[in-house]
C-alpha cells in the first residue's frame, strides 16, 4: 500500500475525494447487481457452486447441447429484465454526469443494468445477455430479449448455424478495441488525479483482474469495494468491505435512496 497516495487523495474519514482534475475509471462485476436480486458467479450464493454452470457457459457446452444452453440463458434473460438497477448503479450514472469525458465504466456484467441506470460511457467487456450473435459467421450482433421456448435454438438467417448469446465465454477473446479504449483513457488523463475503482468483483477473471495493475502503472490511486475478500485485493491502495449499493453512493457522494 502506498500511504502517500492514500493521504493525498482521501479525506480523514476515508471518503474518496474527486478533485477538479479527477478522472475516474470504474470496473464493475456481478456483486454490483447482487442487490438487484441477480446471483453472482462466485462467492456465497454464486451460480458457479454448480459445475453444470461452467459447462453451460462455454463454447464446448454450447456445441454439445445448444438447446440446454439457450434454456439457461433464457431464464437469465427473464431474471435480468425483471431486475431493476440499484443505488450502486445509480451512483455510477450520477458520477458520470458530473465527470463527463473524465469518466469511463468498464463492466464485466452482461445484465444491462448499468445502461438502464443511465450509464453511457460504458464498455461491456463480457458482452450482453440481451444480445444474440451467430456461432458460425460474422453476422452482426442483434438486440434480443427473447426467452426461447424449451428446446428452441434460433438459427442464423445468413448461414443457418445456431445463434448464440452475445456473451464472452472462457477462452474467447475480448474485443481488442475495448482494451485499447481503457488504455487510451488512462493515457489521456494520467497527468491529473487518476482514480481506479473496482466494485463487486472477485478479481478471479482475466484480463479484468489485471486492470488494477494497468491503472497503477499509469499512477492511479486504486479503490476496491467488495462484500468479501477479492483474489486481487492486495493490489489496491484502499479496500472497503461491504455492499456496493451502500458504499458506492457513500464514496461517490450520493446517499442511497
Ligand atoms: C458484492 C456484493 C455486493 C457480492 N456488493 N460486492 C491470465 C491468467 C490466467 C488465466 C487467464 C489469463 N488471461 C486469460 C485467462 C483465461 C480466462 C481466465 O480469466 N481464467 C481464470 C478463471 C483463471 N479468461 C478468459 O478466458 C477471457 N478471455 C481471454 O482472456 O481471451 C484471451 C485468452 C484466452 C485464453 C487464455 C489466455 C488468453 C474471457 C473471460 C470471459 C468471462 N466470462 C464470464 C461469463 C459471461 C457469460 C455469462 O454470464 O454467462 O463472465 S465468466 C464470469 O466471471 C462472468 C463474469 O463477468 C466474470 C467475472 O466475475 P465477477 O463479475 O468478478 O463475479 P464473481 O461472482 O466472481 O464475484 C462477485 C463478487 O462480488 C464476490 O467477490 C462477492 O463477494 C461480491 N459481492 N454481493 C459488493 N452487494
Ligand atoms: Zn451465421
Amino acid at each position: 500500500m502506498d500511504d502517500c497516495v492514500a493521504r493525498a487523495t482521501s479525506s480523514a474519514d476515508g471518503e474518496l475525494e474527486l478533485g477538479p482534475d479527477a478522472a475516474l475509471l470504474v470496473l464493475t462485476g456481478a456483486g454490483v447487481s447482487a442487490e438487484s436480486g441477480l446471483p453472482t458467479y462466485r462467492g456465497s450464493g454464486g451460480l458457479w457452486r454448480s459445475h453444470a454452470f461452467e459447462r453451460l457457459a462455454s463454447p464446448e457446452g454450447f456445441q454439445a447441447d445448444p438447446a440446454l444452453v439457450w434454456r439457461f440463458y433464457s431464464e437469465r434473460r427473464d431474471a435480468a429484465l425483471k431486475a431493476r438497477p440499484n443505488a450502486g448503479h445509480r451512483a455510477l450514472a450520477d458520477v458520470e454526469r458530473r465527470l463527463g469525458e473524465r469518466f469511463l465504466l468498464v463492466t464485466q456484467n452482461v445484465d444491462g443494468l448499468h445502461r438502464r441506470a443511465g450509464s453511457e460511457r460504458l464498455i461491456e467487456i463480457h458482452g450482453r445477455l440481451l444480445g444474440t450473435r451467430c456461432s458460425g459467421c460474422n453476422r452482426p450482433e442483434s438486440p434480443d430479449e427473447t426467452a426461447y421456448a424449451e428446446g428452441e435454438v434460433p438459427r442464423c438467417e445468413q448461414c443457418d448455424s445456431a445463434l448464440r448469446p452475445a456473451v464472452v465465454w472462457f477462452g474467447e477473446a475480448l474485443d481488442p478495441a475495448h482494451l485499447e479504449a481503457v488504455d487510451d483513457f488512462l493515457d489521456r488523463w494520467r497527468g491529473g488525479q487518476l482514480v481506479f475503482l473496482a466494485a463487486g468483483t472477485s478479481g478471479a477473471v482475466w484480463p479484468a483482474a489485471g486492470l488494477v495493475d494497468l491503472a497503477r502503472s499509469r499512477g492511479a490511486e486504486t479503490w476496491l469495494v467488495n462484500a468479501e475478500r477479492a483474489d486481487n485485493a492486495g493490489r489496491f491502495h484502499h479496500v472497503r468491505r461491504g455492499p456496493s449499493g451502500t458504499l458506492l453512493p457513500e464514496l461517490l457522494g450520493r446517499r442511497p435512496s
